[in-house]
């Protein structure tokens, strides 16, 4: 934290900014269409992998997903984007999950990194989880079936590409992105094992049909699960002010050119838009240029910076920890 200025003199909102639940709803065609085939595909199904926003643990999970597809089969939680968390967090985490939502088995990966840890245990759990279940149907099959699922832009695919073996024939990998809704479609079955034999199926992202609650909506768009131009990029960018203001998160001040924190978002981008230059021409009335500061492509500039990790490491669902740290331990982690 900057030594420049005094946190005990300001006062920051308490309150979610206020926005209408029809920007944070997005369900169009292809979650429908792609959850329906999830369903009907689950008979060949012998695991189900979970994959969410390891900066979100305890909100924005679908509870579809849970009443129709998890229920009976193996199933793993993912959360992935482990390099953008607190990691310390982890262990408490890990205990509220098991103890409020009774998920046993939960794994922290990076899926960019394929040393990491947590991806590598993620084969050996699934196997030793299938083979300890009850297969019913498909008891005789010597091949095991693994469905990757959750909201849009987790890390589904990418994390499929990461668990693929190197042994495995053909450079086909899934498509990725940084935008939400790059598989659109079900379902690419890819091998990412020889002995034994295991398939995986990528899923698009499916979100919940209805928002149920806005900060929930607010923070699945501040981790791109909804894409940003239809809930609004200064919408998001002032979620993400409130909550690192909340939290005394303030790298922010630095990054956007203030003095100081500052609580008023239009402030905080015009400040940015003049340190990195984001300005535009606009024609007035009387035809006359002049150059106007672009606050969208400055909104655009530090959603970017917190999504790469570069205002701090962060657990949005911190509120929502048990026992949760005091702030000066939060700062310091
Ligand atoms: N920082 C970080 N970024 C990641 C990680 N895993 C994936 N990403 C990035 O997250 C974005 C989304 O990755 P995808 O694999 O396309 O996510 P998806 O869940 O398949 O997305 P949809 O197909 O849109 O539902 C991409 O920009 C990835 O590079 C991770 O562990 N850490
Ligand atoms: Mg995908």
């Amino acid at each position: 934290m900057s030594a420049r200025f005094d946190v005990a003199l300001h006062k920051f909102r308490q309150q979610c900014p206020y926005v209408s639940k029809d920007l944070l709803r997005w369900f169009p065609g292809h979650m429908n269409k792609g959850l329906k085939q999830m369903q009907r595909k689950l008979k060949s199904v012998d695991c189900v992998i979970e994959v969410h926003d390891a900066r979100i643990p305890f909100t924005g999970r679908n509870p579809i997903f849970t009443s129709t597809l998890t229920g009976a089969k193996p199933h793993i939680l993912v959360l992935n984007k482990r390099d953008l968390v607190i990691t310390s967090l982890i262990p408490r985490i890990k205990d509220q999950l098991k103890a409020e939502q009774n998920v046993d088995n939960v794994v922290f990966t990076n899926s960019k990194d394929q040393f990491c840890r947590g991806l590598k245990t993620i084969k050996p759990l699934m196997v030793d989880l299938i083979k300890n279940s009850n297969r019913y149907n498909r008891s005789e099959e010597l091949e095991y079936n693994v469905m990757i699922i959750g909201v849009p832009n987790v890390g589904k695919s990418s994390m499929i590409n990461m668990l693929r073996s190197r042994n495995i024939s053909g450079r086909h990998v899934l498509p990725v992105g940084a935008v939400a809704g790059v598989t659109r479609s079900l379902m690419m079955k890819m091998r990412i094992n020889h002995d034994p034999c295991i398939f995986m199926l990528d899923t698009p992202g499916i979100l919940e049909p209805s928002v149920t609650n806005i900060e929930m909506g607010l923070k699945l768009a501040l981790c791109a699960a909804l894409q940003d131009h239809l809930v609004g990029e200064e919408i998001i960018a002032d979620y993400l002010l409130y909550w690192l203001n909340k939290h005394r998160k303030f790298k922010y001040v630095d990054f956007m050119g203030l003095d100081e924190p500052c609580d008023d978002i239009n402030k905080v981008l015009l400040s940015g838009a003049i340190k990195y230059n984001r300005i535009r021409k606009v024609r007035d009335f009387d035809g006359k240029v002049r150059d106007v500061p672009d606050l969208l492509e400055t909104s655009r500039h530090i959603i970017k910076a917190f999504r790469t990790g570069e205002l701090g490491k962060v657990i949005l669902d911190i509120d929502l920890l048990e026992n949760r740290p005091s702030n000066k331990q939060e700062v310091l982690a």
